[in-house]
């Protein structure tokens, strides 16, 4: 059985503008995971840098920092039993081209700058990215949730 990870997810600027952040969140409450952190927050520039370090240098660097930074950001902490690798396929593939239908990138856009929602894609990713973005004391992870053993045994 998988163990109970928390992983880092967050409505970009575009998914904020499009009335969508309600429509993410459920998307993860239906599935089963339970939301422990939730933040609005406008993304400075040295903070996209910060949590799109691995991706300084590439050629659409300039362009994502100027996204992430352009509106409101929805940041979200998620826990679950392998919470990580269930809220990356809950998403689907980075392009929203090859996304599958069901995902949400899948169902809801269509080019890769514009792809709605971010999450870890891993567990040192998780736990860096959830450091950047909350306190340890903004995470409510000892709310117990009556339907939890409905979803898990
Ligand atoms: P993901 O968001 O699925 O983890 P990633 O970490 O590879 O994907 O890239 C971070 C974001 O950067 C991605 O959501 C959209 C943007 N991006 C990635 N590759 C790109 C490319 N080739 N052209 C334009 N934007 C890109
Ligand atoms: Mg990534």
């Amino acid at each position: 059985m998988a163990e109970v990870e928390r992983t880092f997810v967050a409505v970009k600027p575009d998914g904020v503008q499009r009335g969508l952040v309600g429509e993410v969140i459920s998307r993860f409450e239906a599935r089963g995971l339970k939301l422990i952190g939730l933040k609005m927050l406008q993304v400075t520039p040295s903070l996209a840098e910060k949590h799109y370090g691995e991706h300084i240098g590439k050629p659409f660097f300039a362009g994502l920092v100027k996204f992430i930074t352009s509106g409101p950001l929805v940041a979200m902490v998620w826990e679950g039993k392998g919470a990580i690798t269930l809220a990356r396929n809950v998403i689907g593939a980075t392009n929203p081209a090859n996304a599958a239908p069901g995902t949400i990138r899948g169902d809801l856009c269509v080019e890769i700058g514009r792809n709605v929602v971010h999450g870890s894609d891993g567990p040192e990713s998780a736990s860096r990215e959830i450091s950047i973005f909350f306190q340890d004391s903004e995470l409510l992870s000892c709310w117990s949730r009556n339907i939890d053993t409905w979803v898990s045994e």
